[in-house]
């Protein structure tokens, strides 16, 4: 029996130093640990030994098991050590090459515009509206005041589609929309493209953006509007920025205005941007001509409104320093990645 148990203890060692792979080492734990494995076997067999053989043989196999049991252990730690090490260095990389550049694209300076004015506006409770592009002359011109001879509605300035289908000229008609089909109080923006047919050149472009405004409420007054103005330009064009008014005229606004800011380049001082004025033209507005609110069905004794309008595009090239608008349709990347 013992010569027996020895001759198992040895073919064990041997067989569990000579291992391959972690599959091996359980097949052998099973084979000799195992609930049928042949040292279990053997303290299961012990009831057929003589009485005084028992507790002997006995110790002799639970010590033998104690030995194979440690030594699988140990070889499971070594070979798992070994098989991590193996993952490792055939998984290493190598942090210090150069990584793939994947380009990536900038915010294009006039969506950076008006993500800017339309933060300003959300934050005093303004609504963003926007409306189709290719729009009815009634939304644009009619309901607008604009009479029927006025040259805003000229062929040579204005894209038709049909006699009375065209690409929207200002996005006034969205604010048109806006009273038809709000009822006061009404505080709203809407910026978008607009398309005059003009020759491309440094300063003119077919394709432009506008951002109008509309505030309409009872006793709104000329006061609400200058304040408002005032509180957006010092917000977008930095906290000394100063703002006049000259008088205009626009068919949908009685009074009208057009309003000037105080250079935001070289603060008025003079300079290329201003053209050496220390003002920059900005903005036209003025309060909602009382017709233009009947049109809508305001009632222009009950209620009272304010509307102005700006080019995103020349708050861009003042802004960024950009001397031809055709730079920011070109898309060359290159140039739009500088803003
Ligand atoms: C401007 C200047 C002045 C304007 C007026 C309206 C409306 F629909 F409420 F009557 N919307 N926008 C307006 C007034 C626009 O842009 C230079």
């Amino acid at each position: 029996m013992k010569e027996k148990i020895e001759e198992m203890k040895k073919n064990a060692k041997a067989k569990i130093q000579d291992i391959k792979s972690l599959q091996e080492l359980q097949d052998l734990k099973v084979k000799y640990l195992g609930k049928k494995g042949e040292l279990t076997l053997m303290l299961k067999g012990l009831g057929s030994l003589a009485a005084e053989e028992r507790p002997k043989i006995g110790s002799m196999v639970n010590d033998v098991r104690k030995e194979i049991e440690t030594l699988i252990e140990q070889t499971e730690k070594t070979m798992k050590r070994k098989v991590l090490e193996q993952r490792l260095q055939k998984e290493k990389i190598d942090v210090t090459m150069p990584s793939n550049n994947i380009a990536l694209g900038s915010v294009h300076p006039i969506t950076q515009i008006i993500e800017e004015v339309k933060d300003v506006f959300l934050g005093m409770g303004y609504q963003v509206v926007d409306g189709p592009e290719v729009e009815k002359t009634y939304y644009v011109f009619d309901q607008l005041n604009t009479p029927i001879d006025h040259p805003a509605r000229d062929l040579q300035d204005t894209f038709y589609i049909t006699e009375d289908v065209i690409l929207r000229t200002q996005t006034s008609s969205v604010q048109i929309r806006t009273m038809e089909n709000q009822k006061p109080p009404i505080k709203m923006i809407c910026p978008g493209a607009v398309y005059r047919s003009d020759t491309p050149d440094a300063t003119h472009s077919p394709l432009f953006h506008q951002i109008e405004g509309l505030v309409v409420d009872n006793n709104i007054t000329m006061a609400d509007l200058k304040g408002t103005l005032e509180m957006f330009v010092k917000n977008c064009l930095g906290p000394t920025t100063k703002i006049r008014f000259r008088p205009h005229h626009f068919p949908y606004t009685e009074p009208s205005a057009e309003a000037d800011v105080s250079c935001f380049v070289c603060g008025g001082k003079g300079c290329r941007v201003c053209k050496n004025e220390g003002w920059i033209e900005l903005l036209g507005c003025g309060m909602v001509h009382p017709k233009v609110l009947e049109n809508c069905g305001i009632d222009p004794k009950e209620y009272s409104g304010f509307a102005f309008g700006f080019g995103v595009e020349r708050i861009a090239m003042a802004k960024f320093g950009i001397d031809d608008l055709r730079l920011l349709y070109e898309n060359d990347v290159r140039f739009l990645k500088q803003f």
